[in-house]
């Protein structure tokens, strides 16, 4: 679609706008809640959907579940991917409750019905709602807080790509084509910064990106030649989209299933390392003060190749150059919607994306300045014996820690 971007960067952000006008009450009588609606309001961090906390009455006592607007802008198809959605999250309630799991419906999302019975409703001006209960006792946190974190949250989703490894039912729908082919984000930059009026003020990284297009397709290159086998993959897996536990910080529920589709084991542990290893926020506005933390980077590698124990060793030769190259996907991502007016990502403050951006490029270039000393820690820990472990026993005693 062509359009004019000078008018797009005088427009308010669509979802801002929408936020303000959606009505809890209408959106909770579109499901099956069996509990008195008793107020909402707005939750989280996600930079994409439009997500509501609810709370309700039932027999007197508080109940809690999450209302959440499908962003149709960014998702062009809700009920493929709630189709994807309630396929995943089936099949990982089923396995946890086989496995007597005690707290199966705490460690999988599971969808409240809407009146008709689907997973999702749509209201009156086109918007496509879902319900989740509310994982009580557990948060997402956008920066490591805690350094039981990144080993717990890496283990979480090595877990969750596990249980959905046999998936019945065939290939998931794709809900955002090319979600994680660089080559073709960088492409689609180099397009944003052509007609952009905010092309100078972002010179420098745009040359930076596209500095680095020649190794950009590593990874899309190995998976078109058969080198990397596709996977049922999270597709997102930053930090804040894994529940903790508040007390234990255990990976409780692996969340945002949105992008649960055909994908690469790699992205899902590039973005990990990408959200869990640096020292700051991901919209640090001095990005002299982002580093590489190598201990957390130790743990995220133990903590996902703990679980994750079906990798390929082609899958494992990539696995600190993925931290790189979704660094560089990410931060071209937030320097197109800069160039573009801000209308993909949430903002809440002008200038954040092209802060978001230039986070993530002075991570690339401290993953850069430390690949070896990575690929050594990988090298290491995938050559202990003993990372397997069934699901749900990831006790400190099964850990694996570098000699
Ligand atoms: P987005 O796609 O916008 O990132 P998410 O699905 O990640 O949306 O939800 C936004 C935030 O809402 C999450 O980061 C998490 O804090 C919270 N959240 C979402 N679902 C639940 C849930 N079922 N229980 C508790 N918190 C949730
Ligand atoms: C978005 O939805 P959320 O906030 O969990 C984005 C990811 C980015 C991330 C950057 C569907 O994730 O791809 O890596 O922001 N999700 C989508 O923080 O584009
Ligand atoms: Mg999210």
């Amino acid at each position: 679609m062509q359009f004019n971007r000078t008018f797009f960067l005088s427009m308010p952000r669509p979802g801002t706008y929408r936020s303000a006008m959606h009505d809890l009450g209408r959106v909770s009588r579109l499901f099956d809640m069996r509990a008195d609606f008793v107020g909402a309001a707005p939750y989280g961090s996600g930079h994409i959907n439009d997500t509501y906390l609810a709370r309700y009455d039932l027999a007197g006592r508080e109940v809690r579940f999450i209302h959440q607007r499908i962003n149709h802008e960014v998702f062009s198809d809700p009920v493929a991917l709630m189709e994807n959605v309630e396929r995943v999250t089936r099949h990982a309630l089923r396995r946890l409750v086989e496995a007597g799991h005690p707290e199966a419906r705490r460690r999988t999302l599971t969808t409240i019905p809407a009146l008709d019975g689907k997973p999702y409703a749509f209201d009156d001006d086109g918007n496509c709602w879902r319900t989740y209960p509310f994982i009580e006792r557990a948060r997402g946190y956008d920066q490591v807080e805690d350094e039981r974190q990144p080993e717990a949250a890496a283990r979480a989703f090595g877990e969750f790509q596990k249980l959905a490894a046999d998936l019945p039912g065939g290939r998931l729908n794709e809900t955002i084509p090319d979600f994680h082919h660089t080559p073709r984000r960088l492409d689609t930059l180099e397009a944003a910064a052509g007609d952009s009026p905010r092309r100078a003020e972002a010179a420098a990284e745009i040359d930076f990106a596209l500095a680095r297009k020649h190794e950009a397709g590593r990874i899309t290159d190995a998976i078109a030649a058969g080198g990397i086998p596709e996977r049922v993959t999270h597709n997102d897996t930053k930090l804040n989209n894994v529940l903790l536990d508040d007390l234990t910080m255990e990976g409780v529920c692996v969340i945002d299933l949105d992008t649960t589709m055909p994908g690469s084991a790699l992205h899902d542990f590039g973005d990990m390392v990408r959200t869990m290893c640096p020292t700051t926020r991901e919209d640090q506005a001095d990005p002299t003060a982002i580093d590489l933390r190598l201990d957390r980077f130790a743990a995220v590698v133990r903590g996902y190749l703990g679980t994750a124990d079906f990798l390929v060793p082609a899958e494992i030769d990539l696995l600190a150059f993925s931290g790189r190259l979704l660094a560089l996907e990410c931060g071209a991502r937030f320097l197109t919607d800069h160039l573009d007016g801000d209308r993909y990502f949430k903002t809440s403050r002008p200038g954040q994306n092209l802060d978001r951006c230039r986070a993530q490029f002075a991570l690339v270039k401290a993953i850069e300045n430390r690949l070896a000393e990575m690929e050594d820690l990988v090298a290491e820990c995938a050559g202990k014996p003993d990372r397997n472990f069934a699901l749900g026993t990831s006790g400190p005693a099964g850990r694996l820690r570098p000699t």
